[in-house]
């Protein structure tokens, strides 16, 4: 029994890199565990037997793309660190202030598997020629502190963090650094800036922190999930790790999907990338109440809605932004029939309004503006223009306009709910207008 056991586990550690560690009571996996489940074995396997060169060549070959939302090649990320500079080269970064709106699924690996993020970090950080880490951690992850606080302590006294560790001459620590509940500090350079002690205000780009980051230094940034990849790419390779998501998409490995909002059970399930909304839907048991779906955010409020027609294609960063959206975090909000998308955008736009840093003007002042016209409609005082100025105003927080993506993350709901549910917002206008105000506001004042 404890043989078929074993071989169950060996199987869906083939199959479920992220998860196949994780125990059944939901507790975290310590220090023992993790290395009675082959904890470590990739990091010992990397410091011993290859080269950063070659650590960063695999991750290209993989194709790990970033799972923070951007999809950034992880490979082509660390090569970046790589040109003509000293040795040690500066510092990584593990992403870990997860906000954005529906997305939970770093908390999940935070929480119970810190060692396979310790792990990865460990793998990034010989890659990069870094002998320094950061876990910046959101504030409210209480219970992730408590977990990787532990961890670091159990790495350290095993000789997994510190000097020399597994006897390969390599030197790594990490610092876990906890945030103050700011969902601006979940962009890279607002990031290092509070992690510096600064204002979180987002940093132009170029350079990339990749060039000169965290106290000016090479910085490399990437999320748990991405890190938490990197163990099993080194240990069975870039082409397995390619044929984990087989025809699906071209996008290699597994992905932490998510499924919350209107469905009967709303769930976190690792699946290769390129599985579909339906399939997502499916897990999640379907609509709640048989209701009808209505539209879905396929990756975090900073993405766009999409309707049930395109439930069906693959759940990957290519072909979700060919259908005009992003896959984000690739956790869904599900939308049904009963719910106003208008409300919705309005509660969404809120949040992005709250959480500007007020740097840049299109956002600072742009996203009030929004909220100030889609609370109008939504209590059904809107203006004659109003929906040409909620236009207007997605276009000018889209893309190229500001410093970070946090303006252009905003637009995407609201300019993909103008478009497919025009007629809810047009429902808010008065009728006939108000001739006093009937006027759109003027451009540019
Ligand atoms: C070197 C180049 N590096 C780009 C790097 C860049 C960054 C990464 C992605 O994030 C996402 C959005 C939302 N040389 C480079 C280069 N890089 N070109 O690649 O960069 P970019 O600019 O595409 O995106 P970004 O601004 O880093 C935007 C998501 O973030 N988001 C929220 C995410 C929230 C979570 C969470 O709560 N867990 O992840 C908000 O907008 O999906 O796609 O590292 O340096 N030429």
């Amino acid at each position: 029994r404890s043989q078929l056991r074993q071989s169950a586990a060996e199987r869906r550690a083939e199959t479920h890199p992220l998860t196949w560690r994780l125990g059944e009571d939901g507790a975290m996996v310590g220090l023992g565990e993790y290395l009675d489940k082959d904890g470590y074995v990739a990091a010992r396997k990397v410091l011993n037997h290859q080269s950063p060169d070659d650590v960063v060549a695999t991750m290209k070959d993989a194709n790990v793309r970033g799972r923070g939302g951007a999809g950034f090649s992880a490979g082509m990320k660390w090569s970046l660190t790589m040109k003509g500079q000293d040795i040690p080269r500066g510092y990584l970064v593990c992403n870990a202030d997860e906000m954005e709106p529906g997305t939970f699924k770093d908390r999940l690996l935070l929480e119970q598997l810190p060692h396979l993020l310790i792990e990865g970090m460990i793998i990034g950080g010989y890659a990069n020629h870094s002998r320094f880490g950061y876990i910046f951690l959101r504030g409210e992850y209480v219970e992730a502190a408590r977990a990787l606080a532990r961890a670091i302590d159990e790495a350290r006294a095993a000789g997994w963090l510190g000097n020399d560790i597994a006897d390969s001459g390599y030197d790594f620590d990490i610092a876990l650094h906890t945030g103050a509940g700011r969902y601006i500090c979940g962009e890279e350079t607002a990031l290092i800036n509070s992690l510096e002690g600064n204002r979180a205000n987002p940093r132009a780009k170029p350079p990339f922190p990749g060039q000169s980051g965290a106290w000016g230094k090479p910085t490399v940034v990437n999320n748990v999930e991405t890190f938490c990849n990197a163990p099993a790419v080194m240990l069975h390779g870039a082409r397995w790790y390619q044929d984990l998501s087989g025809e699906l998409s071209n996008d290699g490995g597994t992905k932490l999907y998510g499924v919350s909002g209107k469905v009967a059970m709303p769930g976190l399930w690792e699946l290769p990338i390129g599985t579909s909304g339906s399939e997502l839907l499916e897990r999640a048991g379907g609509m709640r109440d048989g209701r009808a779906l209505k539209a879905w955010l396929p990756g975090g409020g900073s993405t766009g809605f999409l309707l049930p027609e395109h439930l069906d294609a693959p759940l990957d960063f290519d072909t979700i932004g060919e259908l005009g959206s992003r896959m984000g975090t690739g956790l869904l909000t599900v939308v049904n029939e009963d719910q106003s998308v208008l409300s919705l955008v309005r509660n969404l736009e809120q949040f992005f309004a709250r959480e500007s840093c007020g740097w840049c003007t299109p956002c600072r002042d742009g996203l009030p503006w929004t909220v100030k016209i889609l609370q109008a409609l939504e209590h059904g005082e809107g203006e004659r223009g109003d929906l040409e100025m909620l236009d207007k105003l997605g276009g000018d927080l889209g893309p190229g306009k500001t410093f970070c993506a946090h303006a252009p993350g905003a637009a995407m709901p609201l300019q993909s709910a103008l478009k497919y549910f025009r007629e809810e917002f047009e429902r808010g206008v008065v009728h006939p207008p108000r001739a006093a105000h009937a006027d759109p506001i003027p451009v540019g004042v």
